[in-house]
C-alpha cells in the first residue's frame, strides 16, 4: 500500500471511529491491523515512495522474524528498503555465523530455510513492512546450487539434497568445472565459481526461477538482488548468450513496482555496462575508492570519492556501498578491519549523493568477525544518529541534483539542488567558507556534530569539528493559514489585502501585499496563505485600490506564529 493510500485509509478509519464508535463490528484481527496502521502513521518517518529514491538496509543473516521485530526502528532510521539474505532452501541447517556462506548454497527455488524462517514468516514480514512503507528486496541465488564438498571436483558436484527435479535433469547444468580465465566471458558465465553452475539458458529451469520470484512477489517482495549476476549470461554475449535476463525479468509480475539489481562485481570480463541495459548494477569499484577516501589503508583523500568509476553507467542505475557482505566476510578481509568511524564517514559520502541507491551493510553483532549466530540482528551502527541523519537527508533530497566540492583533501561538501548540503570532515576542526547554491538562511546541523552554518550572498560559512559530519537542510513543514478579516467595508475599486514583514505578505511593500481576499461573505474577507510552521510575523490588513492608494488598519501591528495544527485567524478590521 502506498503512503498516500495508507494515509487516506488511516484518515477514514479514524473518522469512522470518531463518528460511529458503536456502529461497527471489527474482528480482533482487523482491530490490531488498524491500530498498527495508526501507530505507523503517527511515527511517519517521511520515507520516499520508491526504493530508487531511498536507502537500503542490508539485514545480513537476520531472520524474517528478527527483521519484523525491528521494523519500527528501521522505519524511524530512514531506511526505505530492507534487503534480506537468500530465502531459498539451503544445503545445511547450521546457525554458525562463520558458515554464513551456506545461504549462498541453495538446493531449490522454494521460499524458506532454517536460518531465515518459513514462507509464512516471509509473508508476514512483507505484510507488516508494507504498513511502515518499507519495501523488501530478496537476495536470489540463480547461478548455481550448493555443492557436494569443498575438495577438488566435489566443488562442482551438486549437493546430495539439491531438489531431485533439478539435480537429476542433465539439461539443467553446465559442465562441472571452474573458471580459470576471468577475462574470458564464456568461462565467466558458463563455468563454475567453486560451485556447480546451473544452465541458466534452459527455459524449463528459467520457469522454476520465474515461479519462485513470482511467489515472492505475491507475498509482498518488492524486488531482487541477483547474486553472481555477472556469471549469468547476457543476450549480447559473444559466446554462450541466452535470454535469461530478458525472459526472467520480463516474466515477473508487477514489474513497474520492482527494484532489481545484479551483483556485477567489476573486473575481468564483467560486461558491466551491458548488464545495466537489463537491471541495476553494483558500483564495486566505487566502494573500494570510498574506503580509501576515508583513510582505510590509504591517506585520507575525499577526491577519490567523486567519480563512480562505473564504465559510464548512469548513476541512477548504480547500487553503492561502503562495504558489502563479501568485502567484510570473505577470506580476503577486504574491508573487515575498517572501523565504525570510517564506515560512518563513507556512508555520509555515498548516502548524501544523488541518483544512486546506497546500501548499508549490517555487520554481525558482538566482537570478532562472526560472533553472532545466523538469524540474529547485527550490530547497531545502522541506527547510529549520524547514519540516521544522513538517511533522512537522502530521503528529503530525493529528486535534487548534486554538486560536489572539496575543501582540501579531507573535507567533502555534497550539495543537493538548492535545498541541502552534507559536509564530511575527515580532518581536524575547520572553518567552512565555500560557494553554494543553497537558499540564504541559517542551517542547523542535524548530525551529532551540531553547530550552525550560514548562507548569504552565495557562500556558506560555519565551523565543523574534526572528524564529524554536518547535515544541513531546512525541512520546515508548510501549512495553510486561514485569515478572516471581518467587517471591512470598501468603496468601489478597493479590496482588502494582507501585508507584513515576511515575503509571502510582501515584506511591507503594499504593492506586493497578499490578496485580494475572497468576498464570498462580504463585508468579511477570506485569505488562505501557505506558510512554514514556526514562522512568527507582524502584519496588518489594508484597503487598497488599483492605484495602490492604501488605507491602513489603525493601531499596532498584529503578530502571529504559524502552528503545525490549527491556523485560523479572525479579526475585525480596525478603522
Ligand atoms: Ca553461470
Ligand atoms: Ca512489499
Amino acid at each position: 500500500m502506498n503512503q498516500a493510500v495508507k494515509r487516506l485509509l488511516s484518515a477514514i478509519l479514524i473518522l469512522v471511529f470518531v463518528t460511529q464508535p458503536f456502529a461497527l463490528h471489527f474482528e480482533s484481527a482487523n482491530n490490531s491491523n488498524i491500530l498498527r496502521m495508526q501507530v505507523a502513521e503517527a511515527a511517519d518517518p517521511g520515507l520516499p515512495a520508491a526504493t530508487k529514491d531511498g536507502v537500503i538496509l542490508h539485514a545480513w543473516n537476520w531472520s524474517f522474524n528478527t527483521i519484523r521485530s525491528r521494523l519500527p526502528e528501521i522505519a524511524a532510521a530512514g531506511f526505505k528498503t530492507i534487503q534480506t539474505s537468500p530465502i531459498q532452501g539451503v544445503k545445511e541447517n547450521t546457525m554458525a555465523g562463520n558458515l554464513w556462506w551456506i545461504l549462498y548454497q541453495p538446493i531449490n527455488f522454494n521460499i524458506g530455510n532454517a536460518q531465515l524462517g518459513t514462507r509464512e514468516q516471509f509473508r508476514q514480514l512483507c505484510a507488516e513492512a508494507a504498513t511502515y512503507g518499507i519495501n523488501i528486496i530478496v537476495d536470489v541465488v540463480a547461478n548455481h546450487t550448493g555443492n557436494a564438498g569443498i575438495d577438488g571436483s566435489l566443488q562442482y558436484v551438486p549437493a546430495y539434497n539439491v531438489d531431485p527435479s533439478i539435480r537429476n535433469n542433465p539439461y539443467f547444468w553446465h559442465q562441472l568445472s571452474g573458471i580459470t580465465n576471468w577475462n574470458d566471458r564464456w568461462q565467466v558465465t558458463q563455468l563454475g565459481i567453486g560451485l556447480p553452475d546451473l544452465n541458466t539458458s534452459n527455459q524449463e529451469l528459467q520457469d522454476k526461477i520465474i515461479a519462485f520470484l513470482n511467489d515472492a512477489i505475491s507475498l509482498g517482495a518488492d524486488g531482487f538482488r541477483f547474486d553472481a549476476a555477472k556469471h549469468i549470461e547476457l543476450p549480447t554475449d559473444p559466446a554462450g548468450a541466452s535470454n535469461f535476463w530478458t525472459r526472467v525479468l520480463g516474466s515477473l509480475n508487477n514489474p513497474s513496482s520492482l527494484y532489481n539489481y545484479g551483483e556485477v562485481l567489476q573486473g575481468g570480463a564483467d560486461a558491466f555496462a551491458q548488464y545495466a541495459n537489463y537491471l541495476n548494477v553494483t558500483a564495486s569499484y566505487y566502494g573500494d575508492n570510498v574506503r580509501h577516501a576515508v583513510g582505510f589503508n590509504n591517506a585520507k583523500n575525499v577526491n577519490m570519492a567523486f567519480n563512480f568509476n562505473a564504465a559510464n553507467v548512469a548513476p541512477s542505475k548504480l547500487v553503492t556501498w561502503v562495504e558489502s557482505h563479501d568485502t567484510y566476510a570473505n577470506l580476503g578481509d577486504e574491508s573487515t578491519n575498517m572501523n565504525d568511524w570510517q564506515i560512518k564517514m563513507g556512508w555520509a559520502i555515498i548516502a548524501a549523493r544523488a541518483h544512486t541507491v546506497p546500501l548499508f551493510f549490517n555487520r554481525p553483532a558482538g566482537t570478532g568477525k562472526f560472533a553472532a549466530s545466523l538469524g540474529t540482528a547485527g550490530n547497531n551502527l545502522w541506527k547510529d544518529p549520524d547514519v540516521v541523519a544522513v538517511n533522512k537527508f537522502h530521503n528529503a533530497m530525493a529528486g535534487q541534483g548534486e554538486y560536489l566540492r572539496n575543501q582540501g583533501n579531507e573535507i567533502m561538501l555534497i550539495e543537493r539542488g538548492n535545498k541541502g548540503m552534507t559536509i564530511v570532515n575527515l580532518g581536524g576542526n575547520a572553518a567552512i567558507n565555500q560557494p553554494t547554491n543553497l537558499a540564504n538562511g541559517v542551517y542547523v546541523n542535524k548530525a551529532t556534530g551540531s553547530g550552525t552554518f550560514t548562507v548569504a550572498n552565495g557562500r556558506i560559512t560555519g565551523n565543523i569539528a574534526g572528524g564529524t559530519i554536518a547535515v544541513l537542510y531546512n525541512d520546515t513543514q508548510s501549512v495553510n493559514v486561514t485569515f478572516t478579516v471581518r467587517n471591512a467595508t470598501t468603496v468601489m475599486g478597493q479590496n482588502i489585502y494582507l501585508v507584513g514583514n515576511i515575503p509571502a505578505l510582501g515584506n511591507w511593500n503594499v504593492s506586493q501585499a497578499f490578496g485580494p481576499g475572497s468576498t464570498a461573505n462580504y463585508p468579511h474577507w477570506g485569505f488562505t496563505v501557505n506558510l512554514p510552521v514556526g514562522t512568527t510575523f507582524e502584519y496588518k490588513a489594508i484597503k487598497r485600490d488599483g492605484a495602490n492608494n492604501v488605507v491602513w488598519e489603525s493601531g499596532a501591528n498584529r503578530t502571529y506564529t504559524v502552528s503545525a495544527s490549527t491556523n485560523q485567524v479572525s479579526f475585525d478590521f480596525r478603522n
